[in-house]
């Protein structure tokens, strides 16, 4: 499989060992689901499909953010524990996921469970000189990573204004260079804390994910995962922290970074609220299948808006998938599979594969009308004898549809039946 790598700006040879290893930012549980997130996680079920479909055995490694500023704010603002706040998002999350059918990571690790690994790798970078107290605070000193910056490539002048957009505080006094970062956050009144070596408190958010990401999966990660909000600094960082941790570099062989996907002309997020909802899409009865077919037909690379007029284009689309391999019979289907892996490894050309089974639907189809139409008339194509063809067609179809690109084309069972 070939894909876009951050770092080196350019689509690379994902070479991996048989076993692929694959780390991943979940959520911070405090809403729900929306479908910037959805076309997110889509984007490593894909790259889950093709490494297993090739061979391989997938490691895949998704944390949960559950505990967090907004998180805990939320809660406050709620009336609610903020535990009660996380385990509700996170069942609501993995309902969203599984009803898209998204293949669910080997390990999805929460923070709050994680913190022993995240105190010892922070007692490392104590112990490489890489920290600094700043108060009752620890910060990571970005001096220490000769490699920082290599992933995101920004200006300086970039960086500071991002990392005060995300979570950052170049401004605090006493650091010793503004772009640290925080890696042990003493205690607050009223917030929750754990105890640690260096005080009661908790973690910072980039040392959360390095920690996770080595304990479950130890060795060069294939594949950093997240959307493109999360280059810098959370990507940066982390594996700046993994590094100087490890005294060896890199942390990820590729850094890969899913496009934002915008509603009402901006980006779909919580702290904004122009959101639309997997759950709600649920709720409304919503063809999942359809759902799901018009995330894939966006590529991970570009930026795209949601609009309801893609949900229908999608909905038209499956009716045809479904009537065509209903059909008796179909023209020969080793030519869509082929093509179908050959788009998705390169760099996960989603769309090129729906449209490469599309070419097979219409001749699907269109024999279908020519040879008396309806679901009894057979392919004139049908008998021509070759491998996938014929009433093989049709089933080879449904399950490369469902195998690699996750759509289930069974029928619409009524509920309870
Ligand atoms: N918990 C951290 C990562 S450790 C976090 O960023 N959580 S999140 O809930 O804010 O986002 C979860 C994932 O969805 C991240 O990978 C983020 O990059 C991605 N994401 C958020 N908004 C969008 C969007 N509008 N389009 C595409 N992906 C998005
Ligand atoms: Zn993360």
């Amino acid at each position: 499989m070939r894909i876009f790598d951050t770092a080196t700006s350019s689509v690379r040879l994902l070479d991996s060992a048989p076993t692929a290893r694959l780390y991943v930012c979940g959520i911070t549980p405090y809403d729900a689901t929306h479908l910037g997130h959805a076309f997110t996680y889509l984007t490593y079920d894909l790259a889950q499909r093709v490494l297993r479909d090739a061979g391989h055995t997938v490691l895949y490694v998704q944390n949960v953010t559950d505990v967090d500023d907004p998180l805990l704010e939320r809660a406050d603002r709620d009336g609610l524990d903020w535990r009660d706040l996380a385990n509700r998002e996170i069942e609501l999350f993995r309902e969203d996921m599984t009803a898209l059918r998204m293949l669910p990571p080997a390990s999805y690790v929460g923070v709050v469970e994680a913190i022993p690994m995240i105190v010892e790798m922070v007692a490392e970078l104590v112990d490489r000189g890489a920290a600094y107290q700043v108060d009752d605070d620890l910060y990571f000193s970005v001096a220490a990573a000769p490699a920082f910056g290599d992933i995101s490539h920004l200006s300086r002048a970039e960086m500071l204004a991002i990392c005060a957009e995300r979570g950052g505080d170049p401004g605090r006094a006493g650091k010793k260079d503004p772009l640290d970062p925080l890696l042990w956050r003493a205690q607050r009144p009223g917030e929750p804390s754990w105890p640690s070596p260096f005080g009661p408190g908790r973690p910072g958010w980039h040392i959360e994910c390095s920690a996770i990401a080595r304990h479950h999966l130890g060795g060069v990660v294939d594949i950093q995962g997240g959307g493109t909000d999360l280059t810098f600094p959370h990507h940066e960082c982390s594996a700046a922290h993994a590094e100087v941790a490890a005294g060896t570099r890199p942390f990820a062989r590729s850094y890969v970074h899913t496009a934002m996907v915008s509603l009402d002309g901006h980006k779909m997020s919580k702290s904004r609220g122009n959101l639309e909802f997997v759950s709600r899409l649920r709720r409304a009865g919503t063809d999942l299948a359809a759902l799901r077919l018009a995330l894939l037909d966006h590529r991970h690379t570009d930026d795209w808006e949601w609009t309801a007029g893609l949900l229908s284009d999608a909905v038209t689309r499956v009716e045809r998938w479904r009537a065509a391999v209903a059909l008796p019979a179909g023209p020969d289907a080793t030519k869509v599979l082929a093509a179908v892996r050959e788009r998705l490894a390169d760099d996960l050309d989603a769309p090129g594969a729906l449209a490469a089974v599309d070419v097979w639907v219409d001749a699907a189809l269109a024999d279908a009308g020519a040879a008396g139409g309806g679901p009894t008339g057979a392919s004139p194509r049908g008998s021509d004898g070759a491998a996938g063809a014929g009433g093989e067609a049709p089933a080879l179809v449904s399950r490369l549809v469902d195998t690699l690109l996750g759509v289930d084309l069974e029928p619409v069972r009524p509920r309870g039946s």
